[in-house]
This record gives C-alpha cells, structure tokens and sequence, in this order.
C-alpha cells in the first residue's frame, strides 16, 4: 500500500462510527469551527452515506477544540461574496442543513463552546441539543451589517418564538448556557468535560431501543408538525399500526411479558 502524500490538506469535518453511531466533528478549531466550503461539501457528502446506513442509530454532531461548536459561516470566505456567490453557499448551506433534519434517525447536538451565526443555524437543524457550560448562543450576523443565512430566522423563531428570536436576530446578542437552556434552546448544560461523554450514553440509550419504532417517531413527528392536527394524527395511526407488520415489536412486547430484555434486530 503506497503512503499518502504528505501534503494531503486536514479534513474539515471528522467522521467516525461505532456501535451505529456517527459522530461528525467540524475540524478548524484554529478558526472556532467556522463553515466554510469546504466543511459545507465533507458534511453533505458525509449525510449521503450516512442516510443510506441501515445500522445506523444516531448521529452527533459537535466541534473540534475546547472552545466552539462552531462559531458562525466563515467570514473570511464570505467577505469577497457578491449576492451571486451569497445565493448559491446560502442555497448551500440550507441544502445540508435540510440534509441533516432529513436524516432517518435522531441527530444530537453537541454544542461545545461558541454556536453562532451558522452554528446556531446547525444546532438548530438537529433533533436534540445539549450543550456544555461554557456553550453561547446567539445570531450575531447583524455585527456584519447581515442577516442569518442558514435558516437561523425560521428554524430559531419556531424554536423559541417570533419574539425572543427576533430580539437575537436584532440585537446579536448571545445567550449563555443557563439562558439558552431556559429558553428552549437546548435541552440539558452539561459540565465542559462531561459533554461527549453525556451526550455518548444519550445516544447509546436511543440506539438500544427498537431502531424501526425510532425512526417512525422521528417520521411520523417531524411529517404530522407540518400537517393539521387531525392529519397528523392520522400519520401517527397508521405508522402504529405498520409496526405490528414488525419482528421487533413483537419481540418488545413479547420481551415485556417475559420479563427479560427485548433483542432487536431491526426487522
Ligand atoms: N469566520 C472566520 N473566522 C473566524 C470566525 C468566523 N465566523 N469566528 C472566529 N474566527 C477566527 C478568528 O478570525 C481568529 O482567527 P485568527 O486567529 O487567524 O485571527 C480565530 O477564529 C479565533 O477567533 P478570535 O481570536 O476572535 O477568538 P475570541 O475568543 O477572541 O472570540 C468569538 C471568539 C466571539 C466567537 C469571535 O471569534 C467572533 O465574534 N467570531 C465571529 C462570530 C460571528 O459573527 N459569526 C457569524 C458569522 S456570519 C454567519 O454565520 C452567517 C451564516 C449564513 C451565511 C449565509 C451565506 C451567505
């Protein structure tokens, strides 16, 4: 086997599996993570493979370094942008992140350090979001004379309300970790260190549960959000009934009466 050429550039996004879970690593800690094209293209080619993974069981995502997630879309690349160049990395970046909520399986945030800007934006296109203590949230694009450009004014305003989101989107503002928690912005602040690891044994706990029923609740939720109630409810009907058509279920609720642990196998 010949050597790589030592000058192979670093990739910008880390991918790594196991146990069906996949943790994607934004890698330009020098620069706090920002998106560039570059980690734009590595993610959308990752989220390809990743959606055709029938093992797979639960993505995380989070940033290289102690310091940020990802601190926002990468300015030095945005600076010399006509609107031309601003269309098509925002038709981009809405792509991947589009991608991303896409995904069968649920996808955690792990927001360890600086999440602006863009990096809200990515947070915000996942299913689940912790953080750590040291975590910031905020839209600070309006410093730049912008607005978000990766969903931040429709994902954040759905998130935590028209009010609160426009005040991010207005003032630029960030919120720490207590307040982003309070406001519905993550779901638990966990202590710096105790991040990945926390978040690892939250997705372990996913990945040991029916994988079919875990991708239907994620369907079946995200589908009925977008339709009236009573529509909704209909999805939920039918999907609950299809996953009697299911081994696992059988063999969940057989396990239940049994009093032992149910062995899923996906079928
Ligand atoms: N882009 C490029 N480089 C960045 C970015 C960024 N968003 N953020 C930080 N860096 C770089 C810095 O330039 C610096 O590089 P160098 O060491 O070469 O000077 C390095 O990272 C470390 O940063 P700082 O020295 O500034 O670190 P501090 O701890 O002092 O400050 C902050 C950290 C507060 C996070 C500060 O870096 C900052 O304010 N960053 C910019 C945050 C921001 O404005 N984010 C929003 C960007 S715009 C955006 O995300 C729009 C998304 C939609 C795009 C649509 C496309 C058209």
């Amino acid at each position: 086997m010949s050597a790589l050429p030592a000058d192979l550039p670093e990739p910008t996004l880390l991918v790594s599996t196991e146990g069906g879970i996949a943790t994607l690593t934004v890698n330009r800690p020098a620069a706090l993570n920002a998106l560039n094209a570059s980690v734009l293209f590595e993610l959308d080619t990752a989220l390809t493979i990743l959606a055709a993974d029938a093992a797979l069981r639960c993505v995380i995502v989070t940033g290289a370094g102690p310091k940020s997630f990802v601190a926002g879309a990468d300015i030095a690349e945005m600076v010399s942008m006509g609107p031309h160049a601003a269309r098509k990395f925002s038709a981009f970046g809405h792509r991947v992140l589009a991608a991303i909520e896409a995904l069968p399986v649920p996808v955690i945030a792990a927001v360890n350090g600086f999440a602006l800007g863009g990096g809200c934006e990515l947070a915000l296109a996942c299913d689940l979001i912790y953080a750590s203590d040291n975590a910031r949230f905020g839209q600070p694009e309006v410093n730049l004379g912008l607005i978000p450009g990766f969903g931040g004014t429709q994902r954040l305003a759905r998130k935590i309300g028209r009010m609160r989101a426009l005040e991010l989107c207005v003032s630029g503002r960030s919120l720490k970790a207590d307040e982003a928690r309070a406001v519905g912005l993550c779901l638990e602040v966990f202590p710096q260190g105790e991040l990945i690891s926390r978040v690892t044994q939250i997705a372990l706990g996913i990945a040991s549960k029916g994988p079919i029923a875990v991708r239907t609740a994620k369907a079946v939720l995200t589908r009925g959000l977008d339709a009236p109630l009573a529509v909704g409810n209909a999805y939920e009907v039918e999907a609950f009934a299809n996953l009697f058509d299911t081994r696992d279920a059988r063999e969940g609720m057989t396990a239940f009466i049994e009093k032992r642990a149910a062995h899923f196998d996906n079928t």
